[in-house]
Order: structure tokens, then sequence, then C-alpha cells
């Protein structure tokens, strides 16, 4: 039996749940360390402190912190074979690194907006993020961290560009997404057919939280879908799922089964990657765009630009009757716009 893997992450961190949900479903032995962040003993430090940190053992076989859901799902596509996340047909591989990254770098916005950016939904995340790293920390103890945390954090919102003016676009496009989500999941179970892909994982990841943490996302995602809700507590664990080859969706009508969500993904992702990629380019350090028809103003994310970067990347490495099917697919979408020279 291979040896379990060590992580550290908590709860509320949408990108733990991602993964854990993950290796859940791949049949990858874990330990998970929950943590507020500090590093268990004897397990080195990360480079930059996110959730979740792996620790892996590195090319001379020392044991190194590895943070970065999307590149460490892909390589344990290489460590760790069957039931796989990511399809073998180019054009479906494509546009799950598409889903995956907006689920990431998109929906992270309404999570991070949802929590802090209303009372009922501070007050309630505020003491959980305490409680999720210790169960024995005193009341007035965590009374204090969480205040201080809560007040650290609605004074963050503006990084991930929620503010007045923008509340309302993230909270549509929110409300949009989940019936968008509820349709194409009534299809066949999952995003890209019958069996789980890496774009699940990452919408599941934030909906973790949105769809069950924050009061009020919560109640908007169940009132929309009690079947996005139901869909939630499924992905959890799908350890006895049983995936076959056929289940990804036949790409010759991919279109169809995907023209709702690559065109909410067109609508307000790709406005903002675009602008945030040229303004890293620029060197600028905000920028602005506009989702909507409304201004969207944030500080520029080096991170988004990379990300961005691997997808395009991917597009134009496709072989040309992928790319062309590709094409096809985006075409009236808006994500288009990702790729034009
Ligand atoms: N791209 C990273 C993102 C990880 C991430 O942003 N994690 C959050 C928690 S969910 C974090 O640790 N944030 C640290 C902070 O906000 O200071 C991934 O996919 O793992």
């Amino acid at each position: 039996m291979t040896s379990p893997i060590d992580l550290m992450g908590a709860p509320g961190s949408p990108y733990t749940r991602k993964m854990l949900a993950l290796m859940r479903y791949r049949g990858i032995p874990y330990r998970v360390h929950w943590t507020s962040g500090e590093v268990p003993k004897g397990f080195p430090k990360p480079k930059i402190g996110l959730l979740p940190t792996y620790f892996l053992p590195s090319k001379e076989d020392e044991l190194e912190a590895v943070t970065d859901s999307t590149p460490i799902i892909r390589r344990f596509e290489k460590t760790y074979d069957g039931r796989s996340v990511i399809p073998d047909n180019p054009v479906l591989s494509f546009l799950n690194e598409l889903i995956e990254d907006y689920g990431d770098e998109w929906l992270t916005k309404a999570m991070f907006h949802y929590r802090w950016a209303h009372e009922a939904d501070y007050k309630n995340a505020g003491p959980l993020l305490i409680y999720w790293g210790s169960s024995v920390i005193d009341d007035a103890a965590a009374q204090g961290l969480s205040d201080h945390f809560t007040k650290r954090q609605i004074d963050r919102l503006y990084v991930v560009g929620s503010n007045e003016i923008t509340a309302p676009i993230i909270e549509a496009a929110y409300i949009r997404f989940i019936g968008i989500l509820d349709k194409l999941i009534s299809q066949r179970g999952y995003v890209l057919g019958g069996r789980p892909s890496a774009a699940d994982f990452a919408i599941f990841g934030q909906m973790t939280q949105l769809g069950i943490i924050e009061p009020t996302s919560a109640k908007i995602t169940r009132d929309i879908s009690a079947r996005v809700r139901a869909w939630l507590d499924r992905m959890e664990d799908l350890s006895g799922l049983s995936p076959k080859d056929e289940d990804w969706f036949d790409v010759s009508n991919i279109k169809e089964a995907l023209a709702p969500l690559l065109s909410e993904i067109g609508r307000t992702y790709t406005p903002v990657m675009l602008a945030n990629a040229n303004a890293v380019m620029a060197g600028e350090k905000t920028f602005e765009t506009s989702v909507d028809g409304a201004p969207w103003t944030q500080p520029t994310f080096k991170y988004q630009a990379k990300t961005l970067g691997w997808i395009r990347e991917s597009y134009f490495d496709l072989k040309s009757k992928d790319q062309k099917h590709v094409d096809e697919t985006l075409k009236g979408t808006g994500c288009e716009a990702l790729f034009e020279t």
C-alpha cells in the first residue's frame, strides 16, 4: 500500500476542500493536519503561506512544502494510476482547464465577497475560522482573534475586486451560475459528463463555503437548486464511483451542454482576467475594466496572469483540428477573447 501524503489545510479553505475531495475520489491516501496557518511540527515551511500546503518528496527525496492545487493535481495524475480527473480528449481536457480556472479564480471572488461583505456572514465566519483551527481555545481568546481576523479580511475585500459597485455584479453572477450548474449536472451528474473532472473539484471547493457555510449564499444556493446543494454532499466523497472512459461527454455535441457555462465565463471571468493580465504585463498596480456594464477595479494579481498564461499555452499547443473544435465551442460565448492575438 502506498504511504499517505501529508498536507495541512483548513475546513474553511476552498482549495483544501477541493483537494481532499479529489484525493478521496482518486483513492490517494492522505493525512490532513488541520491548521490556522502554523506548520505542524517536523514539516518544512512553504515559501508562500497558502492552504493547502502539501509535504511532498523533492527530486532529492527530501520532504518539501508545495502549494497550488492546479499543478499538484497534474503531478498526481502522473504518480497515481486510474480515476483520472483530466479527460484524454484534448478538447475536453482544454475545457476542463478553463472551467477549473474559472472555479479557482472567479468563484473565489464570490466566496470571499459573501464571507466578508455582509454582517450576518462575517459574524458567522469569524469565529468558525478560529475554531476550525482549534477546539480547545477558550472563548475570550477566540473572540479576540475572530474580531481581529474579521476586520483584516473586511479590509481586504477590495483585493478580490469586491466593493459597493461590484457587489451586485458578483452576486448576480453567482445566482446565474447556480442556475447554470443545476441544468448542467442534471444531464449526466458532473460538469463534463458522468464522471468528475478537475473542474468539478474546483467548483466544489469554492461551493463547500458558498453553498454551505455563508448564510446568505447558502440560502441562495438552496433556494435556487436543491440538486446543486445535494451535489455538494455527494461530491465530498466519490470514493465509490466506478468511472469509465465513455462517461465523459461526447465532444461532438459538447457545445450544447457547455454553452451556458462558457457564456457565463465569457461574461465575467474573461474581461477581468484579460484586463488583469494586460495590467500585470504593463507593470501596473491596479486595473480597470467593465463587467456587465459596471466598472470593475482591483489591484493586479500576478498569479491570475500566470494561470491565464497556462491556459493560453494549452490552447496554442492544441493540434489544429482540436483548436478549431475549441474555437467552434467558444464562439459567441465571450471566452474567445482570451485567445485573440
Ligand atoms: N492557487 C492556490 C490558492 C490557495 C489559496 O489561495 N489558499 C488560501 C486559503 S483558501 C490562502 O491560504 N490564503 C492566504 C491568505 O489569504 O493570506 C491553490 O490552488 O491552492
